[in-house]
């Protein structure tokens, strides 16, 4: 057996008003509770530090900036990293980046129990619009204030397995999780705020929501043999709700733990990574079965063209 002792750290909903140092608090509360629950590893959300600030349409460039990170740690997060390292915690962590030399992205990053940062991932599919769309119940503007992804889907050896990070909507894209487990990944590791109805469609409601999510995340788990460990940031922050169902996900696409709150939630369970094994070696044993001579045009087109008739 191969165990990584993981929890997934549901964070309930963030106001706009809300400090950094309260959130940071929040976040040290829950790995005090991870670390008394045994794990090794803690799993956050998709811009842990913030509220979902792209719901909100801005044009001062000063204010955009008070929502992204220029350094991390900076000095009002490092507080988090110095208990994970005291607790011998490793963390996947969303934040907002800025670059040096200003590029924008919605990042995740991966700690090691020793605290070392070892791994960076910046989210690719971005979901939404850039410009104020009056015809949405509200605004999701990722693809404003942020710049696709440039580093690919890598994955990276710590704790004594394979892992791989992607963030929120990379989680709907079969891609994402197949790009990764051909490099054999065994813990795919996301966050997500998920808004709990389709601004487009307000009839799609949290059932629907929710639906659409276990679907995603089952699925990337079971086609590629691996554990998935997917957190929310849940609940109604401002009048807008996100929907909760942080997920602990085994390599058959079992549900093994899902959040029952939309608030600070702790989930915890032992992942043996060898559970990877039956599913690589067998149905999904890709070197075997992959006919990748049919497969050219995933990557040859983006959208969908339908031949003339
Ligand atoms: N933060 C996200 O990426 N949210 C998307 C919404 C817009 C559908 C998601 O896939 O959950």
């Amino acid at each position: 057996m191969r165990e990584i002792v993981t929890a997934a750290l549901q964070m309930g909903p963030i106001q706009k008003a809300e400090s950094r140092k309260d959130v940071v608090d929040r976040m040290i509360a829950l790995l005090d509770q991870a670390k008394a629950a045994g794990a090794t590893l803690a799993v956050f959300p998709e811009l842990a530090f913030t509220t979902f600030f792209p719901r909100w349409y801005m044009e001062d460039p000063a204010e955009v900036d008070t929502w992204f990170e220029t350094e991390i740690p900076s000095a009002e997060t490092k507080p988090l990293f110095d208990r994970a390292r005291e607790h011998g915690i490793g963390m996947y962590v969303g934040y907002a980046e800025k670059t040096q030399d200003g590029q924008q992205f919605n990042t995740s990053i991966l700690t090691a129990p020793t605290g070392e940062i070892i791994g960076k991932y910046r989210k690719v599919h971005l979901p939404g619009h850039s410009e104020f769309d009056t015809e949405r119940d509200f605004q999701h503007l990722e693809k404003r204030y942020f710049e696709p992804g440039d580093l690919g889907f890598p994955v990276w050896h710590s704790q004594g397995g394979v892992m791989g990070m992607c963030i929120c909507n990379d989680r709907r894209w079969p891609e994402t999780y197949r790009v990764m487990g051909l490099q054999g990944v065994e813990m795919v590791m996301l966050g997500y705020n998920t808004p709990a109805v389709n601004s487009q469609m307000s009839s799609e409601g949290p059932e629907d929501r929710l639906f659409h999510h276990r679907l995603s995340v089952q699925s990337g788990a079971y086609q590629n043999a691996t554990w998935v460990i997917a957190v929310a940031k849940a609940g109604d922050e401002d009048g807008f709700p996100l929907i909760g169902g942080s997920l602990i996900v085994d390599p058959n696409g079992k549900i093994m733990a899902e959040s029952k709150t939309l608030g600070d939630e702790i989930l915890v369970h032992s992942c043996d990574l060898d559970l990877c094994t039956f599913g690589k070696e067998t149905i999904f044993d890709f070197a075997r079965h992959r006919r990748i001579e049919h497969y050219g045009l995933i990557t040859e087109r983006t959208g969908a063209e339908v031949p003339p008739e």
